[in-house]
């Protein structure tokens, strides 16, 4: 316990003796700055030179800066399915990248990271980007009443989100399960089965687009960028993609504002749009990173963490406010529009030295950038051990002394102290990842095994290379080749076959993957 000052457990502790008040200013705030698509090298602070990302690099050098830390999949919507419920979502079928208007996957009998933060006194909010679906059923939202389930059935007190991604209908936020800014006589309708009559498409009507897609993306048009889904009407709601950030950013403060007015403490998810695609950054970032939209984006970001921080600042919670900000998978080019990623992109390496990107086995997939800050309580440092986003929800509940039900975060295990601990080295032994194609890898920090599987060894789309082998087995010693060039599985079976054991047991552990038979035929 070098540098924690709080010895674990110290605020369940002080639960019991003292007055409720006192142990309320005693709670930390938790802030999860969650960014969408940002790759391991894509911030100033993990060594790009590209592109200058100052604000983030402030909460580094003030932080733990964690160079292996995971998030639970190589896309979206698995990783914040894993991030909520700490289970891994390779465990529940639907957990794959989630429609616009796909139903809540995450039921609101489940207990969730923000049902344990209500446990612990906390006020609990989302702002952002969801991807989780909302409703009881796929298609069957009424999105000009209150759509129900939403957040507020999982825990979260206040939510202001975007149903699912700034790239899929419906183009409007949900505040509280409801569209914000509808005019009762323009309703919104959203469909993903068929167009509605009359209305234009990136694919009928091209003429109309300002932002052309590179792949799929042609269907409905909205402020000129052609979406995945179809949608009519709800003029006065739709957002502006400029102002996303902006939108976010404030609400974000606002919530921050009004519970620290309340005195209570607060989980604030945070869910950035940035760098998601369609990269439409506000005007003020235009042209400023000289690598097009994508490095506009991420000053964009930058500019989110700057303005939160400020926040915190100005309110005098810099110091009782543990800060986590990471991403929800490793980085992707051209992930469906022509907005000059490629073409603009020099030397700049979004993943860093790690192979593969968004939607991949490989390091690039999963990798992401992870930093912690608690001014005052963690000692700054990088940190190099092993560590899961899926670990924040047991970890937590541990700092917060809340009892994780029976049955709930069956994946989640506490590594408190080596959240606040550069120093500690004990994280987790081995983490388990999924790609695009729920295929699966594990690694224990220093190897990584990726057995044989089908699917495509890359994806046309984004040119991402995926991993998929399917007659060979894969193992890299990353030690000494961090970018996975070297397949040494014929040279270290014994090492493979130890890693192949503790995934194959890893999944008998809990429920049910449907890949588990394929997984153990193909020896
Ligand atoms: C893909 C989209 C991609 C992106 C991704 C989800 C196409 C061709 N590609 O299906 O653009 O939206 O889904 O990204 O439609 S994520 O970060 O939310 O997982
Ligand atoms: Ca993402």
């Amino acid at each position: 316990m070098k540098n924690f000052i709080l010895p674990l457990g110290a605020l369940a502790l002080t639960a019991c003796n003292v007055s409720a008040e006192s142990k309320q200013s005693e709670r930390p705030n938790v802030l999860f700055i969650y960014a969408d698509d940002i790759g391991y090298g894509d911030l100033s602070c993990y060594g790009t030179a590209a592109v200058k990302t100052p604000n983030v690099e402030a909460l580094a050098s003030e932080g733990i800066r964690f160079t292996n830390a995971h998030c639970g999949a190589a896309t979206s919507t698995p990783s914040r399915y894993g991030l909520l419920t700490g289970e891994c979502p390779w465990r529940k079928k639907g957990t794959g990248i989630a429609a616009g208007d796909a139903a809540m996957i995450i039921t609101p009998d489940r207990y969730t990271l923000a049902d344990m933060f209500k446990d612990a006194g906390y006020k609990t909010g989302v702002v952002g980007k969801w991807h989780l679906g909302l409703g009881n059923e796929t298609g069957k939202q009424d999105w000009n009443g209150v759509v129900k389930p939403n957040p507020e059935d999982i825990g979260f007190d206040y939510s202001y989100i975007m149903a699912a991604t700034a790239d899929r209908t419906p183009c409007i936020f949900m505040e509280n399960g409801k569209g914000v800014g509808l005019d009762p006589n323009d309703p919104v309708y959203v469909s993903y089965t068929a167009n509605f009559p009359g209305e234009p498409t990136g694919k009928d009507n091209p003429e109309l687009l300002r932002m052309h897609p590179s792949h799929g993306h042609d269907q409905s048009i909205v402020n000129g960028i052609s979406r995945i889904g179809y949608m009519k009407g709800g003029k006065s709601a739709l957002w502006r993609d400029e102002d996303i950030a902006d939108s976010i950013t404030a609400h974000a403060i606002r919530f921050i504002e009004r519970t620290s007015k309340e005195g209570e403490p607060f989980f604030l998810y945070l869910a950035t749009n940035d760098i998601h695609v369609p990269r439409v950054p506000n005007e003020r970032f235009i042209g400023k990173s000289g690598l097009g939209p994508r490095g506009d984006a991420l000053l964009s970001f930058d500019w989110t963490v700057g303005e939160v921080m400020k926040t915190l600042k100005r309110l005098n919670l810099d110091e009782n406010t543990i800060v986590i900000l990471s991403s929800d998978n490793g980085a992707v080019i051209d992930d469906g529009y022509k907005d000059q990623a490629v073409e603009l992109l020099g030397d700049h390496k979004p993943t860093g030295v790690y192979r593969g990107g968004k939607y991949s086995s490989y390091e690039g997939g999963t990798r992401v950038p992870c930093i912690l800050r608690w001014k005052g309580k963690v000692q700054p440092g990088v940190s190099e051990t092993l560590m899961s986003q899926l670990d924040w929800f047991a970890s937590f509940a541990s700092m917060c002394g809340v009892n994780i039900p029976e049955g709930a975060a069956p994946d989640s295990e506490n590594h408190l102290d080596a959240w606040m601990d550069a120093e500690k080295k004990e994280g987790r032994d081995y983490v388990v990842v999924q790609n695009v194609n729920n295929n699966l890898s594990i690694t224990d920090g220093t190897w990584k095994y990726i057995p044989a599987a089908n699917g495509p060894a890359i994806s046309k789309q984004t040119n991402t290379e995926l991993g998929n082998r399917p007659n060979n087995h894969q193992l890299y010693y990353l030690v000494s080749d961090p970018g996975e060039k070297n397949n040494v599985y014929k040279d270290n079976k014994e090492k493979a076959e130890q890693l192949r054991a503790k995934l194959i047991s890893e999944i008998e552990r809990g429920a049910h993957y449907k890949g588990l038979k394929e997984l153990k035929a193909n020896q």
